[in-house]
């Protein structure tokens, strides 16, 4: 029981970190102080804590656009992830390469990825090297409802399926691609089923659909599905649904959805849902949870202060570290 208490308050303190870095990048760049755009992860926690919670040291991830939250809930530094964010010399990609190209390949990072997609056949590449090395490490897969309309979802999950990988593919529904609904009965929509895992059916693997707002959930239904690829049971896809209760990107007006909607997915909040379960079960009190509310509340404002003291990169290395051409 002390066990799972402590992997329960610690998947709350993980899903804390997210929405105070996230709020804080908010913040930030409505001041004018971040570059280039964000795509914010808030209201979706649950799943990158869920996952990830599930996996070992070993195993691999791959994100998305909206990575922030995948990056920190498998470890990721928070200096350097906010430093980067902040376009600073410190920052993961010395601050070249921003909000969607944050990778930590030794914490198992495959990296973020401004290409809807792109992150499934990368899975597929890293599933199929563990199995040829022999190496037991299972290799999990973000990417949104949006991206399984991609050719690369088909593929990737095709081969994953004939070849047997280690590979789990989470599916983070959160109803949208940018404006366009993933399903609705009536009206404009992506796709004409409302759950993408009955798309598992086609590959053969099994697909299952959670409440992506259920931390617990998302983690009992990632945990069988790790399970599975490691003792050699093949790829599973686990469709997680949730919201973001930001708009696709920072300043997109979201006219496409009602503010109704919007509190409707606030009262299912992943976080304020699972402190209440931890508080009923008298796991929790709060006292504790002010405690903690605090400890991160200092670790991101931190990461803020290093952000804020680092030096922009120097204009001398603009062509170091970067693929350029001839005359470009
Ligand atoms: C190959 C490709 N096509 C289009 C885009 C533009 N684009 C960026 S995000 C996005 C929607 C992605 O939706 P989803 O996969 O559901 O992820 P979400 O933003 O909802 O997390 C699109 C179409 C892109 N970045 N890459
Ligand atoms: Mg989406």
């Amino acid at each position: 029981m002390k066990e799972s208490k402590d992997k329960m308050i610690q998947m709350l303190e993980d899903m804390m970190v997210i929405r105070e870095f996230e709020s804080t990048v908010q913040k930030h760049f409505a001041e004018g102080e971040i570059p280039g755009f964000v795509h914010l992860y808030l209201g979706e926690e649950a799943v990158a804590v869920g996952a990830c919670n599930a996996l070992e040291e070993k195993d691999y991830i791959t994100s998305t656009h909206r990575g922030h939250g995948h990056l920190l809930a498998r470890g990721g530094d928070v200096n350097k992830m906010m430093a980067e964010i902040f376009g600073k010399a410190t920052g993961y990609n010395k601050g070249k390469g921003g909000s969607m190209h944050i990778a930590d390949v030794s914490l198992g990072i495959l990296g973020a990825n401004g290409i809807v997609g792109a992150g499934l056949p990368i899975a597929a590449g890293s599933g199929i090297t563990s199995q040829i090395l022999d190496t037991g490490a299972v290799t999990l897969c973000f990417f949104g409802d949006g991206a399984s309309n991609r050719g690369t979802f088909h593929e990737a999950i095709n081969l994953a399926s004939i070849w047997n990988l280690p590979v789990v593919f989470v599916c983070e529904n959160n109803m949208y691609a940018i404006s366009m609904p993933q399903y609705r009965s009536d009206g404009r929509k992506g796709q004409n089923i409302k759950d993408v895992s009955d798309r598992a059916v086609a590959y053969g693997i099994s697909g299952v659909t959670v409440d992506g707002n259920d931390v617990m959930a998302v983690n009992e239904a990632v945990t069988e599905a790790v399970k599975k690829a490691r003792n050699g049971g093949g790829p599973s896809l686990v469709e997680c649904k949730t919201y973001r209760h930001r708009g696709h990107f920072e300043g997109d007006p979201t006219v496409y959805r009602s503010d109704e909607e919007l509190e409707e997915w606030k009262k299912k909040d992943p976080i304020s849902r699972f402190k209440n379960l931890l508080k009923d079960q008298e796991l929790l009190d709060d006292a504790e949870y002010d405690e903690l509310k605090e400890k991160v509340e200092a670790r991101i404002k931190e990461a803020v202060d290093f952000s804020q003291n680092s030096p922009d990169p120097d204009p001398s290395e603009v062509t170091t570290d970067v693929y350029y051409g001839e005359g470009v």
